[in-house]
């Protein structure tokens, strides 16, 4: 007996004045997002020529890989262009290359999203099983057509700087939590290692509060730099480990800054660039992992100029 149910939407929008008919590019994508979220299990995209908002012909020309970028998925996806299959992928990252199957004019992508069982199972059955992260499932955005020359992140200009975030220069370290097993201690990021090869045995932090966000991690200097980037190194292979949304913060006149987002990481490690600041305190704030469980993080490096060469600002 088969009792598969499909879900399926055809989000459109127009020109014309209707009543709850999404029109602009964000509106069609949030409801499909909605849709999504309410069990849709697939989604059609009509993708056409948007003078001023979108050039196929140019893209095509520009010579760089087109990408179809999912974003956050749980669970399995599936993706055809014009009829023709572009692949499958059952864990991140969820990004399709789509160069040979687009064409110039208007395109037709298709989003199958097969769900886990996750949050049946941790609804009707409670289990200790179903972990925190693992209660949603399904596409969750954003979805991007991007080439691979604009998803090249800004790189960050070090010249001139050097980290003073090391245990040897005096640099301390806090954390919302710390794992109870004793063997991630927040201390160990400024202990001068840049990879995973000792983690679980003092060579990262991994955070105490499963499934729950946000967590942060803060460093101490013991004197005001002036700070110019912030590397954060989080365990690899990050596309499933490592921490995904963070924003990095500076402690600047008795309150907390924001000089940096960063979001749908997958790298292992993230130089970030920031308007340079005088600060004695980063903090490391972790929104969402990769695994939706724990923060996971190697090293933190601070950037900023040898004393010597401070200048007043
Ligand atoms: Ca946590």
């Amino acid at each position: 007996m088969n009792t598969e149910v499909i879900v399926t939407c055809a989000v459109t929008g127009g020109s014309e004045p209707v009543a709850h008919r999404p029109k602009t590019p964000k509106e069609i994508a949030a409801s499909a997002l909605d849709a999504a979220r309410a069990g849709l299990a697939a989604i059609e995209l009509e993708l056409e020529e948007l003078p001023g908002l979108f050039d196929m012909a140019h893209a095509l020309d520009a010579d760089a890989p087109l990408v179809l970028d999912l974003g956050r998925v749980r669970g399995t996806a599936q993706v055809t262009v014009n009829g023709r299959s572009a692949g499958v992928r059952i864990w991140r990252p969820y990004r399709f290359d789509v160069t040979g199957l687009l064409r110039a004019g208007d395109n037709r992508i298709e989003v199958t999203v097969y769900n886990t069982l996750g949050p049946y199972f941790g609804a009707g059955y409670p289990t200790p099983y179903v972990y925190g992260g693992q209660e949603a499932s399904g596409l969750f955005g954003p979805v991007r057509l991007t080439s691979s020359e604009s998803a090249a992140r800004q790189r960050a200009d070090l010249s001139g700087l050097a980290n003073v975030a090391l245990n040897g220069l005096g640099a301390t370290v806090t954390a919302s939590s710390e794992h109870p097993s004793g063997r991630y201690l927040s201390d160990s990021v400024v202990a001068g290692h840049t990879s995973g090869e000792r983690w679980a045995q003092g060579g990262g932090w991994n955070d105490g509060t499963e499934g729950e966000f946000p967590d942060w991690l803060e460093v101490q200097l013991p004197e005001p730099a002036l700070v110019g980037a912030v590397r954060v190194i989080t365990l690899e292979p990050a596309a499933r480990y490592g921490i995904r949304d963070f924003d990095v913060l500076c402690r600047r006149g008795g309150e907390w800054v924001t000089c940096a987002e960063v979001r749908e990481n997958e790298d292992e490690v993230m130089t970030v660039p920031i308007a340079p600041v005088r600060t004695s305190r980063v903090r490391i704030v972790v929104h969402s992992s990769n695994d939706d469980m724990y923060s996971r993080i190697i090293a933190v490096q601070v950037f900023a100029r040898p004393s010597g060469g401070m200048q007043k600002e």
